[in-house]
Protein backbone atom coordinates (compact mmCIF):
# COMPACT_ATOMS: atom_id res chain seq x y z
CA UNK A 1 0.00 0.00 0.00
CA UNK A 2 1.55 3.59 -1.09
CA UNK A 3 1.18 6.13 1.93
CA UNK A 4 -1.31 8.33 1.51
CA UNK A 5 0.27 12.58 0.83
CA UNK A 6 -0.30 14.67 4.44
CA UNK A 7 -3.34 17.01 3.83
CA UNK A 8 -1.52 20.00 3.20
CA UNK A 9 0.00 18.28 0.23
CA UNK A 10 -3.61 17.44 -0.76
CA UNK A 11 -5.12 20.92 -0.35
CA UNK A 12 -2.12 22.84 -1.38
CA UNK A 13 0.00 25.76 0.35
CA UNK A 14 -2.21 28.04 -1.05
CA UNK A 15 -5.70 26.43 -0.54
CA UNK A 16 -9.15 28.93 -0.78
CA UNK A 17 -9.32 30.37 2.36
CA UNK A 18 -11.51 32.80 4.29
CA UNK A 19 -9.58 32.89 7.62
CA UNK A 20 -9.91 36.65 8.67
CA UNK A 21 -12.93 37.27 6.68
CA UNK A 22 -15.13 38.17 9.72
CA UNK A 23 -12.03 39.33 11.92
CA UNK A 24 -9.93 37.44 13.86
CA UNK A 25 -12.47 36.65 16.98
CA UNK A 26 -15.00 35.00 14.18
CA UNK A 27 -16.53 31.45 15.20
CA UNK A 28 -19.69 30.81 12.87
CA UNK A 29 -17.53 31.44 9.27
CA UNK A 30 -19.98 31.41 6.61
CA UNK A 31 -22.81 31.28 8.65
CA UNK A 32 -21.99 35.22 8.79
CA UNK A 33 -23.61 35.45 5.12
CA UNK A 34 -27.27 34.28 6.55
CA UNK A 35 -28.10 37.78 7.70
CA UNK A 36 -31.85 38.91 7.76
CA UNK A 37 -32.43 39.61 4.29
CA UNK A 38 -31.61 36.26 3.73
CA UNK A 39 -33.91 35.11 6.10
CA UNK A 40 -36.95 37.13 4.12
CA UNK A 41 -35.50 35.04 1.09
CA UNK A 42 -36.48 31.72 2.84
CA UNK A 43 -39.45 32.87 3.71
CA UNK A 44 -40.32 34.17 0.24
CA UNK A 45 -39.94 30.15 -0.59
CA UNK A 46 -43.01 29.10 1.85
CA UNK A 47 -45.82 28.12 -0.59
CA UNK A 48 -47.84 25.46 0.75
CA UNK A 49 -47.07 25.66 4.76
CA UNK A 50 -46.09 21.93 4.54
CA UNK A 51 -43.40 21.18 7.49
CA UNK A 52 -41.12 18.55 7.75
CA UNK A 53 -38.51 17.92 10.77
CA UNK A 54 -35.41 16.22 9.57
CA UNK A 55 -33.64 15.10 12.31
CA UNK A 56 -33.46 11.06 12.65
CA UNK A 57 -34.67 9.09 15.40
CA UNK A 58 -32.19 9.08 18.47
CA UNK A 59 -31.70 5.45 20.15
CA UNK A 60 -33.81 3.78 16.84
CA UNK A 61 -34.14 0.02 17.77
CA UNK A 62 -31.70 -0.52 15.53
CA UNK A 63 -29.22 1.45 16.56
CA UNK A 64 -28.03 5.14 15.35
CA UNK A 65 -25.97 5.31 12.26
CA UNK A 66 -22.57 6.83 13.26
CA UNK A 67 -19.44 6.87 11.75
CA UNK A 68 -17.33 4.03 13.02
CA UNK A 69 -15.59 4.15 16.87
CA UNK A 70 -18.53 5.87 17.87
CA UNK A 71 -21.57 4.33 19.44
CA UNK A 72 -25.76 4.79 19.51
CA UNK A 73 -27.01 6.86 22.21
CA UNK A 74 -27.65 4.92 25.55
CA UNK A 75 -30.93 6.17 26.73
CA UNK A 76 -31.15 4.75 30.55
CA UNK A 77 -34.52 5.25 32.82
CA UNK A 78 -34.20 5.65 35.78
CA UNK A 79 -37.78 7.00 37.03
CA UNK A 80 -40.66 5.32 36.25
CA UNK A 81 -43.98 4.34 37.61
CA UNK A 82 -42.43 1.58 38.99
CA UNK A 83 -40.16 3.26 41.22
CA UNK A 84 -42.58 3.71 43.07
CA UNK A 85 -43.61 0.79 43.89
CA UNK A 86 -44.25 -1.24 47.26
CA UNK A 87 -40.80 -1.20 49.39
CA UNK A 88 -39.10 1.12 47.48
CA UNK A 89 -38.55 4.72 48.94
CA UNK A 90 -36.01 6.18 46.79
CA UNK A 91 -38.84 7.97 44.15
CA UNK A 92 -39.39 11.36 45.40
CA UNK A 93 -42.59 11.55 47.38
CA UNK A 94 -44.52 15.19 46.29
CA UNK A 95 -46.85 16.47 48.38
CA UNK A 96 -50.02 15.79 45.86
CA UNK A 97 -48.42 12.33 45.02
CA UNK A 98 -46.86 13.69 41.58
CA UNK A 99 -45.10 10.95 39.59
CA UNK A 100 -42.97 11.57 37.24
CA UNK A 101 -40.22 9.65 34.22
CA UNK A 102 -36.76 10.34 33.69
CA UNK A 103 -34.50 9.49 31.49
CA UNK A 104 -30.49 9.44 31.99
CA UNK A 105 -28.61 9.67 28.32
CA UNK A 106 -25.01 9.01 27.05
CA UNK A 107 -24.77 10.56 23.66
CA UNK A 108 -22.01 10.59 20.90
CA UNK A 109 -22.85 14.60 20.24
CA UNK A 110 -21.78 13.41 16.52
CA UNK A 111 -23.82 10.64 17.14
CA UNK A 112 -27.10 11.94 15.62
CA UNK A 113 -28.63 14.14 13.27
CA UNK A 114 -25.94 17.10 14.06
CA UNK A 115 -23.85 20.09 13.41
CA UNK A 116 -20.37 20.02 13.22
CA UNK A 117 -18.67 23.00 15.04
CA UNK A 118 -16.58 24.84 13.43
CA UNK A 119 -13.36 23.67 15.61
CA UNK A 120 -14.42 20.02 14.87
CA UNK A 121 -11.84 18.87 12.59
CA UNK A 122 -8.24 20.12 12.00
CA UNK A 123 -4.49 19.51 10.34
CA UNK A 124 -1.43 21.46 10.61
CA UNK A 125 -2.09 22.14 14.39
CA UNK A 126 -4.96 25.03 13.45
CA UNK A 127 -8.18 24.64 12.97
CA UNK A 128 -10.87 27.42 11.55
CA UNK A 129 -9.78 31.10 11.31
CA UNK A 130 -5.85 30.13 12.36
CA UNK A 131 -6.91 29.35 16.18
CA UNK A 132 -4.29 27.16 17.60
CA UNK A 133 -5.48 23.51 18.12
CA UNK A 134 -4.48 23.51 21.18
CA UNK A 135 -7.95 25.48 22.31
CA UNK A 136 -9.47 22.03 21.31
CA UNK A 137 -8.04 20.51 24.72
CA UNK A 138 -10.58 18.96 26.98
CA UNK A 139 -13.54 21.50 25.08
CA UNK A 140 -13.51 23.88 22.49
CA UNK A 141 -12.62 27.37 23.70
CA UNK A 142 -12.71 28.54 20.38
CA UNK A 143 -14.93 27.57 17.25
CA UNK A 144 -17.18 25.61 19.59
CA UNK A 145 -20.85 24.61 18.55
CA UNK A 146 -22.06 27.36 20.90
CA UNK A 147 -21.51 29.81 18.63
CA UNK A 148 -23.70 28.37 16.01
CA UNK A 149 -26.38 27.68 18.34
CA UNK A 150 -26.81 30.92 19.50
CA UNK A 151 -27.23 32.19 16.53
CA UNK A 152 -29.39 29.51 14.38
CA UNK A 153 -29.19 28.92 10.96
CA UNK A 154 -32.04 29.94 8.51
CA UNK A 155 -32.22 30.46 5.08
CA UNK A 156 -33.72 29.45 1.31
CA UNK A 157 -32.81 25.99 1.30
CA UNK A 158 -32.46 24.03 -1.90
CA UNK A 159 -32.23 20.06 -2.23
CA UNK A 160 -30.11 18.38 -4.75
CA UNK A 161 -31.29 14.64 -5.39
CA UNK A 162 -28.17 12.70 -6.46
CA UNK A 163 -30.05 9.89 -5.57
CA UNK A 164 -32.70 10.71 -8.01
CA UNK A 165 -30.80 11.97 -10.28
CA UNK A 166 -28.67 8.85 -11.18
CA UNK A 167 -32.01 6.61 -11.14
CA UNK A 168 -31.01 4.69 -7.76
CA UNK A 169 -32.82 4.48 -4.72
CA UNK A 170 -29.41 5.23 -2.74
CA UNK A 171 -25.70 6.01 -4.11
CA UNK A 172 -23.30 2.97 -3.83
CA UNK A 173 -20.64 3.15 -1.33
CA UNK A 174 -17.92 4.99 -2.51
CA UNK A 175 -20.11 6.69 -4.80
CA UNK A 176 -18.64 10.32 -5.98
CA UNK A 177 -19.91 13.38 -7.50
CA UNK A 178 -18.92 17.13 -7.68
CA UNK A 179 -20.44 20.81 -8.19
CA UNK A 180 -20.67 19.93 -11.92
CA UNK A 181 -22.60 17.02 -10.67
CA UNK A 182 -24.78 19.36 -8.73
CA UNK A 183 -25.41 21.63 -11.41
CA UNK A 184 -26.24 19.12 -13.33
CA UNK A 185 -28.83 17.36 -11.19
CA UNK A 186 -29.93 20.88 -10.39
CA UNK A 187 -30.76 21.68 -14.09
CA UNK A 188 -32.71 18.61 -14.76
CA UNK A 189 -34.82 19.46 -10.99
CA UNK A 190 -35.45 23.02 -12.75
CA UNK A 191 -34.10 25.23 -9.61
CA UNK A 192 -30.96 27.19 -9.36
CA UNK A 193 -28.69 27.09 -6.93
CA UNK A 194 -28.47 31.15 -5.68
CA UNK A 195 -25.67 32.55 -3.93
CA UNK A 196 -25.71 32.00 -0.04
CA UNK A 197 -27.99 28.94 -0.13
CA UNK A 198 -27.75 26.47 2.68
CA UNK A 199 -27.35 23.29 0.28
CA UNK A 200 -29.05 20.18 0.99
CA UNK A 201 -28.24 16.74 -0.74
CA UNK A 202 -29.75 13.49 -1.22
CA UNK A 203 -28.02 10.83 -1.62
CA UNK A 204 -30.16 8.13 0.18
CA UNK A 205 -27.77 6.57 1.40
CA UNK A 206 -29.12 7.45 5.47
CA UNK A 207 -32.26 5.29 3.71
CA UNK A 208 -30.01 2.56 3.47
CA UNK A 209 -28.64 2.09 6.73
CA UNK A 210 -32.52 1.95 8.00
CA UNK A 211 -32.86 -1.39 4.81
CA UNK A 212 -29.68 -2.94 5.29
CA UNK A 213 -27.69 -4.36 8.43
CA UNK A 214 -25.45 -2.74 10.59
CA UNK A 215 -22.85 -5.33 9.15
CA UNK A 216 -23.50 -4.44 6.01
CA UNK A 217 -23.46 -0.97 5.99
CA UNK A 218 -19.95 -1.00 7.68
CA UNK A 219 -18.70 -3.40 5.73
CA UNK A 220 -15.85 -1.66 3.44
CA UNK A 221 -17.34 1.37 4.94
CA UNK A 222 -16.88 4.24 2.35
CA UNK A 223 -19.94 6.37 2.16
CA UNK A 224 -20.45 8.19 -1.31
CA UNK A 225 -20.56 12.17 -1.51
CA UNK A 226 -19.02 14.60 -2.83
CA UNK A 227 -15.26 14.08 -3.81
CA UNK A 228 -12.24 16.61 -3.38
CA UNK A 229 -11.29 18.75 -6.34
CA UNK A 230 -9.91 22.11 -5.97
CA UNK A 231 -12.34 23.46 -8.31
CA UNK A 232 -15.28 22.14 -6.33
CA UNK A 233 -13.70 24.10 -3.29
CA UNK A 234 -13.17 27.06 -5.27
CA UNK A 235 -16.95 26.76 -6.10
CA UNK A 236 -18.27 26.26 -2.65
CA UNK A 237 -15.88 29.73 -2.10
CA UNK A 238 -17.65 31.64 -4.71
CA UNK A 239 -20.99 30.58 -4.57
CA UNK A 240 -20.72 31.62 -0.79
CA UNK A 241 -22.09 28.23 0.68
CA UNK A 242 -22.98 29.21 4.21
CA UNK A 243 -24.18 25.41 5.06
CA UNK A 244 -23.90 21.94 3.90
CA UNK A 245 -27.11 19.56 4.59
CA UNK A 246 -26.50 15.76 3.47
CA UNK A 247 -28.00 12.27 4.98
CA UNK A 248 -24.71 10.62 4.87
CA UNK A 249 -22.41 10.25 8.24
CA UNK A 250 -19.83 12.67 7.15
CA UNK A 251 -20.94 14.92 4.17
CA UNK A 252 -18.41 13.66 1.40
CA UNK A 253 -16.93 10.48 0.17
CA UNK A 254 -15.11 9.09 2.85
CA UNK A 255 -12.26 8.29 1.11
CA UNK A 256 -11.01 10.18 -1.59
CA UNK A 257 -10.41 7.97 -4.13
CA UNK A 258 -7.32 9.38 -5.98
CA UNK A 259 -5.41 10.07 -3.03
CA UNK A 260 -6.58 7.66 0.10
CA UNK A 261 -6.74 10.66 2.41
CA UNK A 262 -9.58 10.62 4.58
CA UNK A 263 -12.24 13.87 4.93
CA UNK A 264 -10.38 16.00 3.20
CA UNK A 265 -13.11 18.02 2.30
CA UNK A 266 -14.00 18.39 6.19
CA UNK A 267 -10.67 20.27 6.05
CA UNK A 268 -10.92 22.36 3.18
CA UNK A 269 -14.91 23.93 3.50
CA UNK A 270 -14.83 23.84 7.41
CA UNK A 271 -11.53 24.23 8.41
CA UNK A 272 -10.67 26.49 5.35
CA UNK A 273 -13.50 27.95 4.40
CA UNK A 274 -15.87 27.84 7.70
CA UNK A 275 -18.64 26.18 5.76
CA UNK A 276 -21.02 24.72 8.65
CA UNK A 277 -21.34 21.13 7.86
CA UNK A 278 -24.54 18.88 8.89
CA UNK A 279 -24.60 15.31 8.43
CA UNK A 280 -27.34 12.52 9.32
CA UNK A 281 -30.02 14.35 8.24
CA UNK A 282 -33.37 12.71 7.25
CA UNK A 283 -33.90 14.16 3.66
CA UNK A 284 -36.35 10.85 2.06
CA UNK A 285 -39.75 12.82 2.89
CA UNK A 286 -38.87 16.08 1.92
CA UNK A 287 -37.31 14.54 -1.43
CA UNK A 288 -40.43 12.69 -2.17
CA UNK A 289 -42.71 16.27 -1.32
CA UNK A 290 -40.17 18.33 -3.58
CA UNK A 291 -40.38 15.46 -6.46
CA UNK A 292 -44.04 15.51 -6.36
CA UNK A 293 -44.92 19.24 -7.31
CA UNK A 294 -41.52 20.14 -8.56
CA UNK A 295 -40.10 22.77 -6.04
CA UNK A 296 -36.68 22.04 -4.63
CA UNK A 297 -36.44 25.23 -2.76
CA UNK A 298 -37.71 26.13 0.63
CA UNK A 299 -36.94 28.02 4.17
CA UNK A 300 -34.66 25.80 5.98
CA UNK A 301 -33.96 26.81 9.80
CA UNK A 302 -32.66 24.36 12.05
CA UNK A 303 -30.12 25.79 15.91
CA UNK A 304 -28.10 22.77 17.75
CA UNK A 305 -28.39 22.41 21.22
CA UNK A 306 -26.18 24.91 22.74
CA UNK A 307 -23.65 22.39 24.05
CA UNK A 308 -20.80 25.17 26.02
CA UNK A 309 -17.26 24.20 24.23
CA UNK A 310 -19.12 21.33 22.56
CA UNK A 311 -17.84 20.02 18.85
CA UNK A 312 -21.03 19.59 17.81
CA UNK A 313 -24.63 18.71 18.96
CA UNK A 314 -27.64 17.05 17.75
CA UNK A 315 -29.83 18.99 15.95
CA UNK A 316 -33.55 18.85 14.13
CA UNK A 317 -34.17 21.07 11.30
CA UNK A 318 -37.33 22.36 10.47
CA UNK A 319 -37.54 22.87 6.55
CA UNK A 320 -41.23 24.70 5.20
CA UNK A 321 -42.19 24.80 2.13
C1 LIG B 1 -15.68 12.86 11.67
O1 LIG B 1 -15.27 13.86 12.14
C2 LIG B 1 -14.87 11.62 11.65
O2 LIG B 1 -16.87 12.77 11.15
P1 LIG B 1 -18.14 13.75 11.32
O3 LIG B 1 -17.83 15.06 10.76
O4 LIG B 1 -19.13 12.99 10.58
O5 LIG B 1 -18.49 13.89 12.76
Amino acid sequence: MTEAPSMREVLGEDAPNNWGKWGPDDELGCLNYLDSSEVLRGIGEVKTGEVFTLQTQMGHPKGDPVFPGRKSMERENVLDESSWGPGKDDAPQFPGGVHYADDVAKIFLQGSSQYDALGHVWYDGKIWNGYDAKTTIGGLSKASILPIAEKGVVGRGVLIDMARHRGKEHLDKGETFDHNDLLAAAEKQGVTIERHDILLIRTGFLGYWYKTTPEEFYDDFNEPGLTYSRELVEWFQQTEIPNLVTDTIANEVTKDPETGVMLPLHCALMRNLGVALSEVIWLDDLAEACARDNRWSFLYAAAPLKVVEGTGAPVNPIVIR
